[in-house]
């Protein structure tokens, strides 16, 4: 096929070291965005990781990173992938310095990056997407809503092979970005510090009161102290639904384990669906670690 092809052009296995300067390159690139929203494209290149993991079905093993199948209309069109284009573009800058690497392996290690750079834990991640087609692409409709309650929440991540531990633990995400009007539709931030990884969305879910936002957007809550944090139904159902409360209240008393759940559970999310070779996971170094 067509990356058996672009191998034998290439003819070289890309080792660690040539995998830790895409690494860097998507590091540079992500700090550097000026004015773009809180002056970081790292939690776009997050969300764009997630989206092209999260489609994953585990009973009929269709979906995931592999094939990077969001190139390609309509599955780029989604709603749910509304904005992803700015991290695709971005993505498609390192692709062209470095041609060898796969979509799927590209995305991917952006949120690795991603995490690790913005002070994250550690995300063992390894190579071995291979591109698609077009028609590798799943139906739409199998990344969460935020309009939905918990049962949806638990189908969803369920349906790609999470406990509830593990949806509650990847939900912390939300402590990095924002909504965007033009986008999902929805407004603002969830923490004060939306470039740096922190279990601050945990805290601020049982510190604050949240009440519902009025306006003419859709429905969202606000924190009724400053009015400039919010939280999606799907976030707010992690205080609402016992099971969901206990492993959120956990991550909000212990950042530690937060972090370690985290890492645990997005790199198996990045994993889904891709046959692997052997090779163990590696850790990619950050940037300030190769000072
Ligand atoms: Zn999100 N997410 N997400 N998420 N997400 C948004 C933004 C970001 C949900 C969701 O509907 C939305 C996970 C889980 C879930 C990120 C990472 C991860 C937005 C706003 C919405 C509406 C989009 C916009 O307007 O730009 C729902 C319903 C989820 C589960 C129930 C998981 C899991 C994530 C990663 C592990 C990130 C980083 C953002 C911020 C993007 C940005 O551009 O700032």
């Amino acid at each position: 096929g067509a990356a058996q092809a672009a191998k034998a052009a290439v003819n070289y296995t890309p080792t660690k070291a040539d995998y830790q300067k895409v690494y860097n390159r998507i590091a540079e690139i992500m700090d550097d965005a000026g004015e773009y929203d809180d002056g970081s494209y790292g939690p776009v290149l997050l969300r764009l990781a997630w989206h092209a993991s999260g489609t994953y079905d585990k009973a009929t093993n269709t979906g995931g990173s592999n094939y990077a199948t969001m190139r390609f209309d309509p599955e780029a069109l989604h709603a749910a992938n509304a904005g992803l284009a700015v991290a695709r573009g971005l993505m498609d800058q390192v692709k062209r310095e470095f041609p060898w690497i796969s979509y799927g392996d590209l995305w991917t290690l952006g949120g690795v990056a991603a995490v690790q750079e913005m002070g994250g834990p550690k995300i063992p991640w390894r190579p071995g997407r291979i591109d698609g087609y077009a028609r590798d692409a799943t139906p739409d409709g199998r990344l969460p809503d935020a309009a939905q309650g918990a049962g949806h929440v638990k189908e969803i991540f369920a349906r790609m092979g999470f406990t509830d531990q593990e949806a509650v633990a990847l939900c912390g995400a939300h402590a990095l970005g924002r909504c965007h009007r033009d986008r999902s539709g929805y407004d603002g931030p969830w923490t004060f510090s939306p470039t740096t990884f922190t279990n601050d969305y945990y805290t601020l879910l049982f510190d604050e009161s949240w009440v519902w936002k009025k306006w003419g957007g859709p429905k969202q809550l606000e924190d009724k102290k400053t009015r400039s944090l919010m939280m999606l139904p799907t976030d707010y159902v992690l205080t609402q639904d016992t099971h969901f409360k206990k492993h959120a209240k956990a991550y909000a008393a212990d950042s530690a384990l937060f972090f370690r759940d985290f890492s645990a559970a997005f790199a198996r999310l990045l994993e889904l669906g891709v046959p692997f070779a052997a090779a163990e996971p590696w850790e990619m170094r950050s940037l300030d670690e190769q000072k």
